[in-house]
């Protein structure tokens, strides 16, 4: 007499291999996409900013697209969700120079505390910086007619993928 052999566990294995591909297939497709344009008709004020949330990631901004509101003032909810700390440079093409000088001169190292980079008084634009795991919450007037850029300029990390597009419309 043959035991009959349970295909159950077969099944199971089959199953659920094909579950994990179609979730890797629709985490790519997911990944692949722009995020959705965020809702830019009620532009934030001085009293009431519009909250808007960045995570860092090694090497890379979420949303890789900020979409900003000439003359709103936002609150920027920032979250360094990577290993390495990261940075959050917000401002011209004056404000990103700047930065990248300082952080060249004073690269974050494992072991030591650098002294802090910093730029000349006046230079303008917004920069966090952020531990791994760290996260910050601040205010920023969307300047009007300026073209801004987001990057973070700790050594290396811009060319590795860290910069956002940034788009500011006006209303
Ligand atoms: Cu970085």
């Amino acid at each position: 007499v043959q035991p009959r052999i349970s295909r159950a566990p077969l099944l199971v294995v089959i199953v659920g291999g094909l579950l994990a591909i179609s979730l890797v297939v629709l985490g790519a497709k997911l990944a692949g996409q722009p995020a959705p344009t965020p809702d830019l008709s009620s532009p934030g004020t001085a009293g009431h900013p519009r909250a808007v949330s960045v995570i860092m990631r090694d090497y890379l901004f979420n949303p890789s697209t900020l979409y900003l509101v000439s003359g709103e003032t936002v609150e920027f909810h920032l979250f360094n969700a990577g290993i390495v700390s990261h940075e959050f440079v917000l401002g011209d093409a004056v404000v990103q120079a700047a930065w990248r000088a300082a952080d060249a001169a004073t690269p974050p190292a494992a072991f030591a505390t650098p002294p802090p980079a910093s730029v000349p008084p006046g230079i303008g634009g917004l920069r966090v910086l952020l531990p791994s795991g760290a996260s910050g919450t601040v205010t920023y007037t969307v300047p009007a007619s300026v073209p801004l850029e987001l990057l973070c300029q700790l050594p290396g990390h811009a060319e590795r993928g860290m910069v956002a597009e940034v788009v500011t419309v006006s209303r």
